[in-house]
């Protein structure tokens, strides 16, 4: 057992501080960047990593830090870190934060604090606000360090409780006093916890293996949905060779694509309105049953009505024992790790398998070729200005070339119909708005995928959701990160088309300013601005921009009537709801 105490024996005359002991602990555990906006109290905090060799990122808004620590944890399955100040800097990190657990994304909020005493009796501090009572429900877990020696400890659990199990966003509440804490430097350093094995494998039971391989054998129109459980998972060959072994057809959810390349022939990505509806049997690897899989149920799924069952046996894989049944049956629920159980699966695969009727993989081949016939007249067409088609249709093809790039993407119209024309061809080269379809993620995004990776990085953006995140473009600058943002301008929130009711000189909520220059951002800072008003331009402000690895945005013209209200969500919308 380690003692502790101080007596004169184990002191080692040497002080450290909270500062340091933070810092140390961090590196301790492999934590070399990051993501931060500083002030008081942690100002020094970030000066001191800096110095001490961790990477330090330091962004304008702590929402963009905040979600650039959490697709880093996704990218790296080691908690992305973000640091802010108190209350309002808090705040801000906050939606990151909440968004990283809905998403389970691993990543760790710090957030300096008030001075507790005050901040208990209402006194008013500055910045005064009680955060860890706030972060608490929004978060997998939280905690608050009044001890220097306390530190590891604090970091160890939050370390653990953001990468084990489900993953998902920790708060630690770090107050001002803290910081300045001294102790002896020798019982500092035997205070800080390294951990070891933080994100255990959870081995699943050979039971429920069987149970599903008895279930799969038994369906005569299988399909496998993968989710970006399984893109996080990082178990990218077991989960190649079981869709390729079982002969499935399967289809990816937004940030699962290029798990397998989305030009692989058992895709159904492209027939997707069919196979949901008559499939029989469905696995599930690593994706919820959410709002996104229309839960499961109703006409995607062939119910009658919109809450009708569609008749499908259901088998999960999913790390969280909860996650079953929270939409409809699952008949099969496989609780473990994905590699765990997908290398469990695959050892049930073995010559014998039978590969899916001919007549079922005909079908969907069927309706995937008429598709992609239809979709690429559509691709094909270059009308003035140009439309979402005419411009993605440059976008697939320098990522087609580029498929180590990481590919970032948000807006509404500009999310959809990117989704369905951009082919992926890598793992986890995808990151976009995730379960909530969140805007803002953009910049924060582009950042840590170009610090984390190393490598290029192309986001598509729609005007308005690019607004939420922009001025990080000085952050891509002042950094030299190799990032293409392309703005598609088509003047508003989905269009740009709406008018004033009233015919008063306000401008309708979802219009922006018409012609806004997006590239004039860029150049402010001394990276390249490009205004694009064909595909060709396009062409070349994309090509230009990967060759040289210069911070680049490019302003893309596209027709202000294009698209449609909400993307392919406006069912979504209470009016139109009521009107069906
Ligand atoms: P998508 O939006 O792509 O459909 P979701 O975010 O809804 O994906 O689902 C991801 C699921 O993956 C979550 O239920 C989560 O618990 C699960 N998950 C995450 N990591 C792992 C892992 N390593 N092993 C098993 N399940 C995981
Ligand atoms: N605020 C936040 C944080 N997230 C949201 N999803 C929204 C608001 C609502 N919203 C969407 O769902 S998409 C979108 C908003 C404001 C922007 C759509 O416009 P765009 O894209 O210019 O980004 P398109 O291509 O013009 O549709």
């Amino acid at each position: 057992m380690t003692d502790l105490s101080m007596t004169t024996d184990t002191q080692s005359h040497e002080t450290t501080d909270g500062f340091q002991l933070v810092i140390d602990a961090l590196k301790l555990n492999g934590i070399d960047t990051l993501f931060a906006l500083p002030g008081i109290p942690i100002t020094d905090l970030t000066r001191r990593a800096q110095a001490e060799g961790i990477r330090l990122i330091a962004f304008r808004h702590e929402q963009n830090a905040g979600h650039a620590a959490a697709i880093a944890g996704f990218m790296t399955r080691t908690p992305g870190v973000c640091i802010t100040v108190s209350a309002p800097g808090f705040l801000n990190g906050l939606t990151a934060l909440a968004n990283a657990t809905t998403n389970c994304f691993p990543m760790i909020l710090i957030s300096g604090s008030s001075e507790r005493e005050i901040v208990d009796l209402q006194q008013g501090d500055y910045e005064e606000m009680d955060q860890l009572a706030i972060a608490r429900p929004l978060a997998k877990a939280a905690f608050r360090v009044l001890h220097a020696e306390d530190i590891g400890v604090g970091i160890a659990r939050a370390i653990r409780a953001a990468v084990s199990g489900r993953p998902g966003g920790v708060y630690l509440d770090l107050p001002a006093k803290l910081f300045g804490q001294a102790i002896d430097a020798q019982v500092g350093r035997r205070s800080l916890i390294k951990v070891v094995d933080p994100a255990p494998r959870q081995i699943p039971e050979q039971a429920a293996i069987d149970r599903a391989l008895d279930l799969l054998k038994s369906a005569k129109r299988p399909l496998i949905v993968l989710g970006k459980g399984a893109a996080y998972a990082q178990a990218d060959a077991d989960i190649r060779a079981l869709v390729e072994k079982t002969g499935i057809p399967y289809l990816p959810m937004s940030m699962a694509k290029g798990l397998l390349p989305d030009t692989h022939e058992q895709s159904a990505a492209a027939a997707r309105s069919y196979v949901l509806p008559e499939s029989d049997v469905v696995m599930l690897i690593g994706a919820r049953l959410n709002w996104l899989l229309s839960h499961g149920k109703g006409k995607t799924w062939g119910g009658k009505r919109a809450k009708d069952w569609g008749g499908q046996k259901f088998i999960q894989i999913d790390i969280s024992p909860t996650e079953a049944d929270s939409n409809v049956a699952i008949d099969a629920p496989i609780v473990g790790d994905i590699g765990s159980c997908v290398a469990a699966l695959l050892s049930g695969v073995g010559a014998g398998w039978v590969k899916p009727s001919s007549d079922w993989l005909g079908a969907i081949a069927e309706r995937k070729a008429k598709n992609i016939a239809r979709m690429a007249e559509t691709l094909a067409m270059n009308p003035t200005p140009m439309n979402f088609h005419s411009a993605l249709n440059v976008v697939r093809d320098i990522v087609k070339a580029n498929p180590d790039a990481i590919f970032v993407n948000e807006g509404a119209n500009a999310l959809d119909f990117t989704r369905s024309i951009v082919d992926m061809y890598k793992p986890r080269k995808r990151l976009d708005v995730g379960t909530w379809g969140v805007m803002g993620i953009g910049m924060g995004f582009c950042v840590a995928a170009a610090v984390v990776s190393g490598g290029p990085v192309i986001a598509i953006e729609g005007d308005s959701a690019f607004g939420f995140s922009g001025m990080e473009v000085e952050t891509i600058c002042r950094y030299n990160l190799p990032v293409c943002v392309v703005v598609f301008n088509n003047n508003g929130v989905y269009r740009g088309v709406d008018v004033n009711p009233t015919g008063g000189s306000d401008p309708a909520p979802c219009a922006l300013v018409k012609g806004a220059r997006y590239d004039k951002l860029m150049e402010a800072f001394g990276g390249i601005g490009v205004h694009a008003t064909t595909p060709a331009e396009l062409r070349a402000a994309m090509e230009e921009a990967l060759r040289s690895r210069r911070p680049t945005l490019v302003n893309a013209v596209i027709d202000e009537a294009a698209g449609t209200e909400s993307g392919r969500i406006t069912s979504l919308n209470p009016t139109s709801a009521k009107k069906k």
